[in-house]
């Protein structure tokens, strides 16, 4: 009994010392309940040392959607609670499903305010809620401020009404697949906004690609893709044709660079009604379609996006 003793005692004091300490760092009684989340989804938060995780990260979002969807990063000074401005956080997107993960296209996010608010832009090629509420996988935000990390779990919500993206493809053109074996490419055509008033709106798109599972670069002119082999090539040029008055007139949508393409003075759509914007995909010469097969007609040669314009409008 003696021999236990001795031997108990040192480990017990040790204990006591090493619990001490923990619950008198300012770490661990500041550590909860950052990151927080408005929309009911879990977090995670990487947990380090108070010296190396300086800051309150914070994700807020209105509702998250397939397709284009924005959140905010709110950044402070954990130990004095002081939002911290100039600050750009970084993300990367990860849906992780039975089948496998996979990324999605990212824009990115601005510099944080005065408040320690950052925008972040995203664009998501797949919901993680089904209309019946079943769940197709988990998407995981991983926001990186300075060398601090904090994941957030958003629930996708299926885009409903309106068209939030289109795929085009092309057999021709492939990837290589997840197994390493070629995969036709698919072409991801966002909606990013639809503004202006009747008779004079503008549309814009994002147009980005799949090249791996977790490589979703943005599409412009000059863009270097791989093919199935792996053989670099360059896209030049895109051509993208809008229609707004079924398929009767086709014209070519501007190019804006990073993605993005416009059309202004569209006169065919009408606030508070649901339109049709029709949008037909050349890539170096080669037609993309909704099936991937040669051009049909009026069949697969275009993508359609349901578009009602806002009846308000914020100027
Ligand atoms: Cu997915």
């Amino acid at each position: 009994m003696r021999f236990l003793k001795l031997l108990l005692a040192p480990i017990f004091v040790f204990s006591l010392a090493a619990c001490g300490s923990l619950t008198d760092t300012a770490d661990s009684t500041t550590d909860t309940p950052t990151p927080t989340n408005t929309d009911n989804s879990t977090n995670t938060e990487t947990d380090t040392s108070a010296a190396t995780e300086p800051y309150s990260i914070t994700y807020s979002a209105a509702m998250e959607l397939e397709g284009k969807s924005m959140f905010t990063i709110n950044v402070k000074d954990k130990a004095t609670g002081t939002a911290v401005a100039d600050i750009t956080p970084t993300f990367t997107a990860t849906m992780t499903m039975t089948s496998g993960s996979h990324s999605t296209p990212v824009k990115g996010c601005s510099a944080t305010n005065s408040s320690g608010d950052s925008t972040c832009t995203i664009y998501y090629v797949m919901a993680s809620k089904m209309a019946n509420g079943s769940s197709t996988g988990t998407w995981a935000l991983k926001v990186t401020v300075g060398n601090q990390e904090a994941t957030f779990n958003p629930d996708v919500m299926m885009a409903t009404g309106d068209t939030a993206k289109a795929i085009l493809k092309n057999n021709e053109d492939k990837i290589a697949g997840m197994t390493g074996d070629p995969e036709t490419r698919k072409l991801f055509l966002f909606k990013e906004s639809l503004m202006g008033t009747t008779g004079n709106h503008t549309f814009k798109l994002f147009l980005a690609t799949r090249e791996s599972m977790m490589m979703h670069p943005a599409v412009a002119t000059g863009s270097k893709l791989k093919n199935e082999t792996g053989t670099e090539w360059t896209v030049d040029p895109i051509v993208i044709e809008i229609s707004t008055d079924n398929e009767t007139t086709w014209s070519a949508m501007t190019e804006d660079g990073d993605g993005y393409f416009s059309k202004t003075e569209i006169a065919d759509l009408v606030d508070g009604t649901t339109g049709n914007i029709k949008l037909k995909l050349t890539i170096n010469g080669n037609a993309y379609t909704t099936d991937g097969m040669a051009v049909i007609a009026g069949i697969n040669d275009s993508c359609s996006f349901a578009a009602t314009p806002a009846m308000a409008h914020a100027h």
